[in-house]
């Protein structure tokens, strides 16, 4: 047996001592999937024919070579990550990863027709797609999107956002799994505005017009992400996190958690039990902010640990939908999305063997000093072994070895792009 078999063996028998059957535990997180985010490929660039700069508050540092430039490029690099993850993922694309041969196309008239190179690589790719409106990176979003004072500019994000989530729901019913569609936008300005209200109620009424057409949720399910701040926007974000709660609540649809977009103290991981009271599914995405909501490739740490242990606490794995959102372009760039992705769901697996029936009878008990020992033994217990037996199970390198790999398609792919 090799190495790794034998220390899962060893693994499974502590983990039983506690009562966790870490089987079950590997079994769950097979059946758990990982939406991969395009925009790591190319550092949110895209492929619209007049693209121009990354704006919106958000950014991408560094000039580590081999950024994919073509949607084969970032086809094929995203293949090469899939590759090296266990389990299942889907892929996430962004509007401005439309392919239009050449022709310049408006976000306003974006189709279907546009993503079906996307649609027969993920077929053969044997996974899913997840859809974004792209509300940045554009002329007519400097500040404000839907929020802005002049009808056209609202009217033209109105219609982009109408003919994403046609383009989703398109997706979905031909995948046969609803498309998760995301709506960020940037709205918000960098001194305070005289006027918050105002500029809500235009956030909400564009939203109101995009979300118009009632769209069957098998096919595309509509997720809103707050954020506290972005870049050039420190004093005032239409979107807050009040906003988006109170939108996804009535109007019934997904609310999206990002890491990063909270003050740095504040816990994500806290607001699951309470957002499932009261909204059906969340949309989460892993990202690790430095100071700011910088856009680290995910790591394992307290806020991803603790934020998988209240999905799986709160039995709501199947009310989650899990998502990368980070864009490091000082690093390969194909070594960040398999950095992200094991990370993200080595995190999911150790929460899923987390002693819970012990964890839960010192609390009943009342017995606090139990609870506590209890949490700070778990961090002592091998999932490690655990996650290397389930990559090898799963056909893909374990531990480091992945990055060999990683390393040859950098060499002979990704060296080729000057
Ligand atoms: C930005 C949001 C948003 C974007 C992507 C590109 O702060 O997190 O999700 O990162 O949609
Ligand atoms: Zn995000």
């Amino acid at each position: 047996m090799s190495a790794i078999g034998e220390a899962f063996r060893a693994a499974r028998e502590r983990y039983a001592e506690y009562g966790v059957d870490a089987e079950k535990a590997i079994e769950t997180l097979r059946g758990t999937e990982l939406s991969l985010h395009c925009w790591q490929g190319d550092d949110v660039i895209g492929f619209e024919q007049s693209g121009g700069a990354l704006s919106g508050g958000i950014m991408a540092t560094g000039n580590y070579p081999g950024r994919a430039r073509s949607a084969d490029e970032l086809r094929a690099d995203m293949a090469e990550a899939f590759s090296l993850l266990p389990g299942r993922q889907r892929a996430n694309l962004h509007a401005i990863y439309l392919e239009t041969g050449g022709r310049d196309v408006g976000r306003d008239e974006i189709e279907i027709g546009h993503f079906e190179g996307w649609m027969d690589w993920a077929r053969r790719q044997g996974v899913a797609l997840d859809f974004n409106t792209s509300m940045f990176s554009h002329p007519k979003a400097d500040g404000y999107t839907l929020a802005s004072y002049d009808r056209g500019v609202r009217e033209f994000w109105i219609e982009h956002g109408r003919r994403c989530r046609a383009i989703g729901a398109e997706m979905g019913r031909r995948q046969g799994s609803p498309c998760v569609l995301n709506h960020w936008m940037v709205d918000g300005c960098k001194e305070p505005p005289a006027d918050r209200l105002a500029r809500r109620e235009l956030f909400m009424e564009g939203l109101d017009a995009i979300m118009a057409d009632s769209l069957p949720k098998e096919r595309l399910l509509d997720s809103i992400e707050s954020k506290l701040f972005g870049l050039g926007m420190e004093s005032f974000t239409a979107g807050s996190a009040e906003f988006c709660f109170g939108y996804a609540m009535k109007r019934g649809i997904m609310l999206t958690y990002d890491l990063g977009h909270f003050h740095p103290t504040e816990s994500i991981a806290d607001k699951i039990s309470s957002s499932l009271l009261f909204i059906d599914r969340l949309l989460l995405h892993t990202s690790r902010g430095v100071r700011w909501d910088s856009d680290h490739v995910a790591l394992r740490g307290d806020d991803v640990d603790a934020l998988m242990q209240e999905v799986v606490r709160a039995k709501a794995l199947g009310r989650v939908n899990i998502a990368l959102d980070f864009f490091d372009a000082s690093i390969n760039r194909v070594a960040a999305w398999v950095i992200g992705a094991r990370s993200t769901m080595a995190a999911l697996l150790a929460a899923l063997l987390e002693p819970a029936e012990l964890m839960l009878g010192y609390e009943r008990d009342g017995d606090a000093t139990g609870r506590l020992a209890m949490i700070a033994e778990q961090r002592n217990l091998p999932a490690g072994a655990v996650w290397d037996y389930y990559c090898e199970q799963e056909n893909v390198p374990a531990g480091l070895r992945w990055l060999d790999e990683a390393r040859r398609y950098e060499r002979e792919e990704l060296g080729k792009r000057a």
